[in-house]
């Protein structure tokens, strides 16, 4: 149909939208002011990520790409052939594309996202090369569940492709319980293939999320802006810097708008103070080892079967079955 365009179907599943408003007003009015950081990906958010994803500082995207090459002929025997690959959160398209030019004969690949039109167009930049591949697009928070039997899929083993270290954004409940919602995605036979960054020294995470060009700070001032822009705030941006240290007791990197100064903000008609270097918390990047992330997967009900790691950069992906 005309929706759908060179898709071989595009089904919205209706994620309930989560709330800008609510949950930057929930968020600071907490001890601990505080703001998800799904909220940085709006349009010139994800510019400004697509950028650190280039850094000299930033080595997660480029040792994934370079360990994903490395790993081509061994991902394509374990998937085997007719795999029907599906992404939740489709982002990248060249780690997408990278895969599938990987496996062997793959009959189909569904891209999903809370975004329909994002999911829809990404995913369709893929068909003018892939002419006997069934692409499909699903409108869908990859936080809930979903029924993977009502959508048109070919038969064959299903591969979820979960790339680039978003699992470290979670809480490690949320991770878990987002492993386990994947796991109920799939059956007996199938597979999780996820990358995974890894713990290495804090001098070195310090510099990947607060880099010398201050793209990262850009990100995170980017969300002042948008909460001014969107919810009539009156933050004002050069009262803030940006800081992002390591915590090796929780094995996370994590990021903060911090107050230079004392201030009074409005936000949706809603009042709040900040004092001198109180903190806004924007973001935590957890790094795992290779062992402790096995075992959460192993408590979602996956059963490690590959991890392997870049030879010169601490970074896994990793391949679960089910
Ligand atoms: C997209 C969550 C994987 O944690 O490395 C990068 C986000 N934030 N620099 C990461 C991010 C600041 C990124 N993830």
């Amino acid at each position: 149909d005309a929706a759908s365009g060179e898709l071989a179907f595009f089904i919205d599943l209706k994620p309930s939208l989560s709330d800008f408003r609510a949950d930057v007003l929930a968020g600071l009015a907490k001890p601990q002011k505080a703001i998800p950081p799904k909220y940085f990906y709006d349009q010139t958010g994800s510019e400004i990520f697509d950028r650190i994803t280039h850094l000299p500082e930033y080595y997660v995207t480029r040792t994934e790409l370079a360990l994903m090459d490395r790993i081509a002929p061994q991902v394509r025997a374990l998937a085997g052939p007719q795999a029907v690959v599906l992404e939740p959160g489709a982002g990248s398209s060249v780690k997408i594309r990278k895969l599938i030019d990987a496996l062997d004969a793959p009959a189909a690949f569904v891209g999903m996202d809370i975004s329909g039109e994002h999911v829809r167009a990404s995913v369709a930049e893929l068909a003018p090369d892939h002419p006997d591949l069934v692409i499909g697009a699903v409108c869908h928070d990859f936080t809930q569940d979903i029924d993977l039997d009502a959508l048109p899929l070919p038969e064959g083993r299903r591969v979820v492709f979960f790339p680039g270290s978003t699992i470290g954004n979670f809480e490690l409940v949320d991770a878990l319980n987002l492993l386990k919602t994947l796991r109920g995605w799939l059956r007996e036979g199938d597979a999780l293939m996820i990358g995974v960054d890894l713990r290495k020294p804090g001098s070195v995470l310090e510099a990947a999320y607060d880099d010398a060009e201050g793209a990262t700070a850009d990100f995170n001032f980017n969300l002042i802006e948008r909460i001014n822009r969107e919810l009539s705030g009156t933050l004002d941006a050069s009262g803030f810097t940006y800081r992002a240290f390591w915590n090796p007791y929780r094995s996370r990197v994590e990021m903060y708008l911090v107050a230079l100064r004392d201030m009074e903000f409005e936000v949706a008609g809603h009042h709040f103070n900040m004092r001198e270097s109180e903190t806004i918390h924007t973001e935590n990047s957890h790094k795992f080892t290779v062992r402790g992330f096995q075992d959460l997967a192993a408590r979602a009900g996956f059963a490690p079967k590959t991890a392997w790691v870049h030879e010169a950069v601490p970074y896994s992906i990793h391949w679960l079955e089910c």
